[in-house]
């Protein structure tokens, strides 16, 4: 029994019995903490991973119990904050959790809730509670693996407090006096000696805490940093998603004034939409289950979007009939061009398919979503006359675009026949053919392509240069990506065509299970990076979703001393190597800063960048789908102005790179 500390004597209560819990050590307790153990064991069963991830998931956990106590209506405030010790306080102001000896299971209702694993909704009526996947785990989970936990609660009048470490009561909680504050507390402690990394990110915190207040509508969310420089946030939308919808697209040029905003339960199933057309060619649809964000869709979604293509359709043929030839058929992508939506459901028993559990399956959710939006839609046009014509027309065009790339993708096809298909001439094949050991780099330049193909292991390291800028995929359409000889020259060596339709491109045919951004380490290698990102963001999404696109990490210094050559991919790094060699002005110490791929030689390029044993890579990631939506449509979009200040305020990014 590892987790029962040496001086931990669950028999031997501290202080007056009176102001104590008292319990007994049962035969329950055991079991209990053979399940904390079990999580310590394996953490990432429970979490998903140790990494920071994992880190960041402990918070989400114990701020859901809050959000499910804002959900029962009793809770309108959660306050957040990463304490200068990297730990993490999340306060609320509901109910508070009870404090009484729980009925059936004989101890304090505060122990149980922290020390018993669950899926959920067993204890409490925590309905909402979602029980599959990543989230949900409970809170214990977040116990055990903490240092230390303390728990408030300010219930009827009287504060208690419970103190835990590694998930075992240090004793049985206490009552410290009166107040006339309500609500729950919970400080914790992440366990250095399970996470990887420890360390709480600020942004990262900030855009789910920002998303639950979008999502929960007049909750106010709050999050602090104690840690070097205080900073803190406050997230409160009365306007719910729809606020949400004109957050994303805060860069983007809208199609009408407002998004178009419905809420309605019907069968006990909340649903809540909203969404608005912009100028704009992407569709950006995102679904959330009981707060979840659900990437892969599910039914919640099909119903949604046969709703709209149903309710736009009607409305076309009114409008179109008369005027316009009617022979274009209008199909659900038409309906979606330009489009920003949120749908977002609670359901008491959500089911969770596919590979990350984030695909909702609960088929009886399709038939109510699609009546309640298709009535809502189709009473909204009606009533809405000149939004509806602009949407309709918007639609309409979309079409005839569709329709040319079509044809200009017969024709690259045709053409692609003719010159006998096969790999792009510039592509400097590996020798293998099983793709889980292949790789790809796709390099800025001919010149480092040059070096990038003499230092690589030609067995299963292919090289694809780049010349110059590829060109802006957020502002063409199919038709002209198609043409773009750099893409069409990458799609091709990549092997799973391009495009968002399931008959465009094929994740099977994948020829390399990595693919490697190089580009220089300066302004113009990150705006090429940003270019490639958009790309595969926008047309080979699933290669970001499944993990196999990555950014080279080449090394920023090279040191030299004596015969010693070391390197060093950032700042600290340098700073550090220089001084364990005694300073940059030591004689004999040479310092070179890589302002390119260019500047190194092939072994070098080699060693640092391309060497699996040596080399750093950064794996992109969907994390943050919304955040990196809106910084590419900001950055690579129409509007000039947001970009400027965007670089202006990230000119220190910028100028550490292009020193
Ligand atoms: C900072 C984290 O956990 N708040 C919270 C949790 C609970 C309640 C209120 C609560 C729930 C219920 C009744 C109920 C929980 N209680 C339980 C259990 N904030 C935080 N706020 N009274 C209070 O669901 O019936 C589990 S969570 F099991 F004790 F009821």
């Amino acid at each position: 029994m590892v987790l029962v500390g040496a001086d931990f004597n669950p028999h031997n209560g501290r202080a007056d019995m009176e102001e104590t819990q008292t319990r007994g050590y049962e035969a329950g307790d055991i079991k209990v903490l053979e399940g904390l153990e079990a999580v310590r064991k394996r953490p990432a069963m429970y979490i998903g991973s140790t990494d920071g991830r994992g880190l960041h998931h402990l918070v989400y956990e114990v701020v859901d119990n809050a959000v499910d106590e804002a959900l029962a209506g009793f809770c309108t405030r959660i306050d957040v904050t990463i304490t200068a010790s990297n730990g993490i306080r999340v306060t609320d102001n509901g109910r508070g959790i009870p404090t009484d000896i729980h009925p059936t299971e004989g101890i304090g209702t505060v122990e149980l809730v922290m020390t018993k694993l669950h899926a959920g909704g067993k204890f409490s009526n925590d309905s909402y509670k979602v029980s599959a996947g990543l989230h949900g785990v409970g809170v214990s989970c977040v116990n055990a693996l903490s240092s230390k936990q303390e728990v408030t609660v300010w219930r009827d009048g009287r504060e208690f407090i419970q103190t835990f470490k590694q998930g075992v009561p240090v004793a049985p909680g206490e009552f410290k006096g009166t107040t006339d504050k309500q609500g729950t507390s919970v400080f914790f402690q992440p366990d250095d000696t399970i996470f990887t990394d420890t360390v709480y990110n600020f942004d990262t915190l900030s855009s789910r805490l920002r998303e639950l207040a979008f999502l929960n509508k007049g909750l106010t969310i709050t999050l602090r940093d104690e840690r070097e420089e205080v900073r803190s946030h406050e997230f409160h939308f009365p306007g719910g998603i729809a606020a949400f919808i004109e957050y994303m697209d805060s860069h983007k040029k809208p199609l009408h004034d407002k998004p178009i905003h419905f809420e309605k339960e019907t069968q006990g199933v909340p649903l809540e939409i909203a969404f608005r057309y912009n100028e704009g060619y992407n569709e950006s649809l995102f679904s959330f289950v009981n707060n979840v964000n659900t990437v892969d869709g599910g039914t919640h979604v099909v119903g949604f979007k046969s709703a709209l293509t149903r309710a736009i359709n009607q409305k076309a043929k009114d409008l179109l009939g008369k005027n316009k030839k009617n022979d274009l058929e209008l199909t659900g992508e038409d309906m979606r061009e330009g489009l920003t939506a949120v749908v977002s459901v609670k359901l008491r028993e959500p089911q969770f398919e596919g590979q990350t559990k984030h695909k909702l399956g609960n088929g009886e959710v399709k038939g109510i979503v699609e009546a309640a939006a298709f009535e809502l839609l189709s009473t909204f046009l009606e009533e809405n006359p000149a939004i509806a014509r602009k949407i309709v027309d918007k639609v309409y065009n979309a079409a005839v675009a569709r329709e040319a790339a079509r044809k200009a993708r017969q024709m690259a096809r045709r053409k692609s026949a003719l010159e006998g298909g096969g790999l792009p001439g510039k592509l400097a094949d590996c020798s293998s053919r099983n793709p889980a050991e292949c790789e790809l780099y796709l390099v800025e330049g001919d010149s480092a392509g040059g070096s990038a193909k003499q230092g690589r292991d030609r067995a299963f390291q292919a090289i694809l240069p780049l010349k110059g800028k590829i060109l802006n995929v957020e502002k063409a359409r199919m038709d002209k990506i198609l043409a773009n000889e750099e893409i069409a020259t990458m799609a091709q060596a990549i092997g799973c065509g391009l495009g968002e339709e399931e008959d465009s491109f094929n994740y099977d045919k994948l020829r390399y299970h990595k693919i490697i951004i190089m580009t220089d380490a300066d302004v113009d290698g990150s705006h090429i990076q940003t270019l490639l990102l958009t790309f595969f963001c926008r047309y080979m999404k699933k290669l970001i979703e499944n993990g196999v696109l990555y950014l080279a990490q080449p090394p920023l210094y090279k040191i030299k001393y004596g015969k010693e050559e070391r390197y060093a991919f950032d700042e600290r790094e340098k700073d550090r190597v220089l001084a364990e060699i005694g300073g940059e002005n030591r004689k004999g110490v040479y310092l070179q800063r890589y302002k390119g791929l260019g500047e190194m030689n092939p072994e070098q390029l080699a060693t640092t960048t391309m060497n699996p044993a040596n080399r750093i890579l950064k794996r992109v990631s969907m994390e943050d789908v919304v955040e990196a939506d809106q910084i590419f449509t900001m950055l690579m979009g129409e509007e000039v102005e947001p970009r400027r200040k965007f670089i202006e305020e990230n000119a220190h990014l910028v100028s550490e790179l292009d020193v």
